[in-house]
């Protein structure tokens, strides 16, 4: 609790905001307690070029070396700062806590394991083996895919630029395959190119890449057989550069979009379709994709990766403005990044997002096309069906706006074949057990998995006192509770309404 930071508007947080563990167990009383339009409430308004911002609850003595404000932005508060031409402009080049001698921040792929490998002779050696695995996109939906070492996608290679890779490639797959290092300038032999390059490698053969890695960037791995790369053959391959590149960030995480068609029934994608349902980050769909969880004021890199089919995504992120930092393969020169707070990524791209997390809450992450906001939109079956028939009955009552069922009861309904059971995704008992089963989602609104269908995720901010109880305990935490604290702390709590708690909405 020591600080090196004193000022009136810590003193004025604490007194207002109150410590997590009073919040935690009495949420409501809390809410209760607040005095709206008091100096409270517009703690988290306040302009940062007038007034320091609050700090966090408990300032670890290791972000004595960052400043709160650069140029008017605030690391804590939302804010632009001055001057559009300022190198601090909306975070541009705000450093996170972590110092640049600590290296650069390991990369985290939520849901998605690394793949060791073992120092031979000066070369990172790594074992690849192509194969049929069992994905959970859901909890309760297994999916037979294709991936790399029992996951789909492949577990992530990380390394630094300098490296000599040796990577090992066992097919076991029931088919020839090859394993393309996508973006890599490597001599030809070694590209995985499927029969241009090399011959394919057959059922249970094994085939040695090596190769020097002289870039940095954001790569990644795949097969070479358009069919196979469908089924979900794809892995990250993250080379962190040799000297490091300023500003330092203190998380970088790694989102890969995909696409699959798998109709009802199947678990088993369809490679030839021209429509997408089911979509995945990670290998897992909303609300089973894990959250980022990132503490106030930390700089924040996403690195996200389109492996669909055929289908961009516009990825959209809620409550930041983000700097885009780099694409596929390369960082780009500062001079060329672009502040976004939606950015479109294509096939076989990669965007780099870069912010300051100065705003605490728990923020929506997602592709903003409707039709991957949905999971399972199959046609004629699932969320499509409905009750009334007739829309036209439906708008000319829009007094009443009788209720639309997500129920089909209907015997004729019940086509077979249709598993009507997995329509909108069967939020059962065991399903929502493993969605909160989940470290990241404690204290999240008991409702948030409703919000969260399809390509999408959710970025946490949490204060530092926040994010230890969440991440770094095992304490019972409320559903909401945590929330309600953020609210408390930074919001209006007499304007706010908790969750029910029986949150299964319209049954
Ligand atoms: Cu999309």
């Amino acid at each position: 609790m020591t600080s090196h930071h004193p000022n009136p508007g810590r003193r004025e947080f604490l007194k207002h905001g109150g410590f997590a563990a009073a919040v935690l167990t009495a949420a409501t009383a809390a809410a209760q307690d607040e005095k709206p339009g008091t100096g409270h409430h517009q703690h988290g308004q306040h302009n940062a070029a007038q007034a320091p911002p609050a700090m966090p609850p408990t300032v670890e003595h290791r972000h004595d070396h960052v400043e709160a404000v650069y140029d008017g932005f605030s690391r804590y508060v939302p804010s632009r700062g001055n001057d559009p031409d300022s190198d601090y402009y909306i975070g541009k080049l705000v450093p996170g806590f972590r110092k640049a001698e600590d290296g650069p921040a390991p990369f985290e792929a939520p849901d998605l394991d690394k793949l060791p490998f073992t120092l031979k002779d000066g070369v990172k050696e790594f074992h690849l083996v192509p194969q049929s695995v069992q994905r959970e996109f859901l909890p309760g939906q297994m999916m037979n895919v294709w991936g790399f070492n029992g996951s789909m996608p492949g577990p992530t290679i990380e390394i630094n630029q300098g490296d000599r890779v040796r990577i090992v490639v066992t097919n076991e797959l029931p088919e020839e395959t090859t394993v393309h290092w996508h973006g890599f300038e490597l001599p030809v032999q070694y590209d995985g190119s499927h029969t241009m390059t090399q011959n394919p490698i057959k059922p249970g053969e094994t085939f040695v890449y090596e190769f020097d890695v002289h870039e940095h960037g954001t790569f990644w791995y795949h097969t070479h057989v358009a069919m196979q790369e469908t089924h979900g053959m794809v892995g990250w391959m993250i080379v962190h550069p040799a000297k490091p590149i300023g500003p330092p960030v203190d998380r970088d995480f790694g989102l890969l979009f995909q696409n699959f068609a798998i109709k009802p029934n199947q678990t088993i994608n369809n490679s030839w379709s021209m429509d997408w349902n089911w979509h995945t980050i990670n290998g897992r769909s909303g609300p089973y994709s894990t959250p980022l969880v990132v503490k106030h004021g930390e700089r924040v890199r996403v690195r996200l990766m389109n492996f669909s089919p055929i289908q961009h995504h516009p990825v959209h992120l809620h409550g930041h403005t983000f700097w885009v930092t780099g694409h596929e393969g390369a960082r780009m020169p500062k001079s060329a990044w672009v502040p976004r707070n939606t950015e479109l990524v294509a096939v076989a791209q990669a965007s780099n997002f870069e912010f300051i997390a100065n705003n605490p809450g728990d923020w929506m992450f997602h592709c903003h096309m409707t039709h991957h906001m949905m999971n399972h939109m199959v046609n004629h079956v699932g969320p499509t069906i409905r009750d009334f028939e007739d829309v036209d009955q439906y708008l000319t009552n829009l007094e009443s706006r009788p209720s639309v069922p997500l129920q089909r009861t209907d015997p004729k309904f019940d086509v077979p074949g249709y598993p009507q059971g997995m329509k909108h995704g069967s939020m059962s008992p065991e399903f929502m057990k493993a969605i909160w089963g989940r470290r990241e989602f404690m204290g999240m609104r008991s409702t948030v998995a409703m919000s969260l269908m399809g390509l999408m995720t959710c970025l946490r901010v949490l204060p530092e006192d926040l994010y230890h109880k969440v991440m770094e305990t095992d304490e019972p935490i409320e559903k909401g509770a945590v929330f309600q604290a953020i609210v408390n702390r930074f919001g209006n709590p007499a304007d706010y309404k908790q969750a029910p708690m029986n949150m299964m909405h319209g049954r």
